[in-house]
């Protein structure tokens, strides 16, 4: 049997998963982005995970497609199969918040990658780049519409027509990340974040992250307008109760997602 392509654990109820294949940089092939697609689905149907982390290895958190897999393909190929549509973009649909930890290169597909998560966290040697252009392609996972929504226009096209690459500061400054760790501290601090969401309740954080990533896709009168349906549809829940009694009583809520 292939030996598989990434670690999966759960912890303080975050659900990780550890991209490892070491020797390409974790470059995204078939059988790695399959595997999470798969592990992004028993996290999502586990009551025991609340968040998601997403990581690599201090090196890379992945250095994009795997070109050696992809490079014989033909139009007919990628689009008979539909090459990235199929697995990469499982991340991105979770219903779970998400978290990518990024240390080192995150590159092409990687940066997309960690473009899927609702969030992201970076050592200070992460490096975001877009370099598609440089091997005849063009980003294709999400890429030239996530990013430029997260960065703008202006730095967008700057990183997809030169490729130039940015350092977790630039990234930060740009708006692409959260937060910037030391060096070795991305994957507690991604876990200490996803931990503090897996203790809040698990319907109100999914209703949250349904509602900030409407901004992403549709105009301003329509979010504002799911934002309050949102809102309204938390009173429906014990938790919503729970939560201001406990403020009221000044005691800690008690949250059972329901
Ligand atoms: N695919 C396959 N193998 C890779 C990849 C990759 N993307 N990246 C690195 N590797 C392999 C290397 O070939 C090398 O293997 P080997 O030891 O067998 O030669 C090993 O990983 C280590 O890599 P390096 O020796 O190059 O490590 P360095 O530290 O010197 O450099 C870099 C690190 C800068 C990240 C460098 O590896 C690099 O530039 N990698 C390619 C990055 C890139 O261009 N990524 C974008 C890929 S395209 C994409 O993601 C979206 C494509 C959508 C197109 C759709 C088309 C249908």
């Amino acid at each position: 049997m292939t030996q598989s392509t990434i670690l999966t654990r759960v912890e303080t109820g975050v659900g990780i998963i550890t991209l490892n294949r070491p020797e390409a940089l974790n470059a995204l092939n078939a059988q790695i982005t399959r595997e999470i697609a798969e592990a992004v689905d028993t996290f999502e149907a586990d009551d025991a995970v609340g968040a998601i982390v997403v990581t690599g290895s201090d090196k890379a958190f992945a250095a994009g497609a795997d070109i050696k897999e992809i490079k014989d393909k033909t139009f007919i190929d990628v689009f008979g199969e539909q090459f990235i549509t199929r697995h990469w973009e499982r991340l991105a649909s979770a219903r779970k918040p998400t978290i990518a930890a990024v240390s080192g290169h995150a590159v092409g597909g990687g940066c997309e990658l960690a473009l899927m998560c609702d969030t992201i966290v970076a050592a200070e040697c992460a490096r975001f780049s877009l370099p598609e252009t440089r091997i005849g392609a063009i980003p294709g996972a999400g890429g030239t519409q996530r990013l430029t929504r997260a960065v703008g226009k202006a730095l967008a096209m700057d990183m997809i027509l030169t490729g130039r690459v940015l350092t977790a500061q630039e990234a930060r400054a740009a708006g692409l990340i959260a937060r910037v760790v030391p060096d070795g501290t991305h994957l507690a601090t991604a876990v200490e974040m996803a931990a503090t969401i897996a203790r809040s309740s698990r319907p109100i954080a999914m209703l949250a992250k349904e509602a900030v990533n409407k901004a992403y896709e549709t105009h301003l009168a329509e979010g504002i307008h799911l934002e309050r349906r949102l809102l309204y549809a938390t009173f429906a829940t014990e938790d919503r109760r729970e939560g201001m009694n406990a403020f009221a009583e000044k005691r800690k809520p008690q949250f059972r997602n329901r």
